[in-house]
């Protein structure tokens, strides 16, 4: 069986796979040379944008397709950037603009609590969804540390394990916000293919 990843973001697509990885199912994406329209991520929450991706690109695909909203809550910034967490620092956005955006508007606060959210979506052509969020707390940074991952990475540190999950090569891919909702994704996965 095939499954559309729907996402423009090559990073998501590299850990998706390798967590997703089952011998029955082969994941179509952009890298295979499928082009996609643009969704228009207006939702408030995670779930609300990633359904939107997923029913979309759904409809367009004809193809049961799966899709990740995800971002990053920090408590002491009222759980921003949240659902802006691709563009916190504009239009233009990179990961390193949104970083030094997020490190400066925390100078000064002690609380460094935060977590990463993902909320994956199944939708199919005929337009049922289903959800699962996945989430890991940690707490930021101000010296980023590792090589590994993308985006807020470097600054998201993980006590447990003592590590950021940028320093976690693919140990992040089996306790990640994304690995989380991706397991509850499977564990219903026969269910909903019924
Ligand atoms: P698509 O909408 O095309 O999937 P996107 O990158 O725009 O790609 P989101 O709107 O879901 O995706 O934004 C997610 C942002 O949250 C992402 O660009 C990172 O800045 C951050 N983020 C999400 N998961 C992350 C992770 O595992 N590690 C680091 N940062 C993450």
């Amino acid at each position: 069986m095939k499954i559309f990843l729907a996402t423009g973001n090559k990073h998501k697509i590299e850990e998706i796979k390798k967590i997703f990885s089952r011998e029955d199912i082969e994941i179509l994406s952009i890298k295979d040379g499928i082009e996609i329209p643009e969704v228009i991520e207006d939702g408030k929450t995670f779930e609300e944008n990633s359904k939107k991706k997923a029913l979309e690109i759904s409809k367009f695909t004809n193809m049961i397709t799966i899709a990740d909203d995800s971002g990053i809550c920090v408590e002491a910034l009222g759980g921003a950037p949240g659902v802006y967490s691709a563009r916190y620092s504009g239009e233009n956005a990179t990961d390193e603009s949104n970083n030094k955006k997020l490190i400066e508007n925390l100078k000064g606060i002690e609380n460094r609590n935060a977590k990463f959210v993902c909320v994956i979506t199944l939708a199919k052509p005929t337009g049922e969804t289903y959800s699962f969020t996945g989430e890991i707390s940690g707490e930021i940074i101000d010296e980023p540390r590792g090589k590994f991952g993308f985006g807020y990475d470097p600054y998201f540190y993980v006590k447990e394990y003592g590590k950021t999950t940028a320093e976690m090569e693919d140990f992040k891919n089996k306790i990640s916000h994304r690995a989380r909702a991706l397991a509850k994704l499977k564990e219903n996965l026969d269910n909903i293919l019924k």
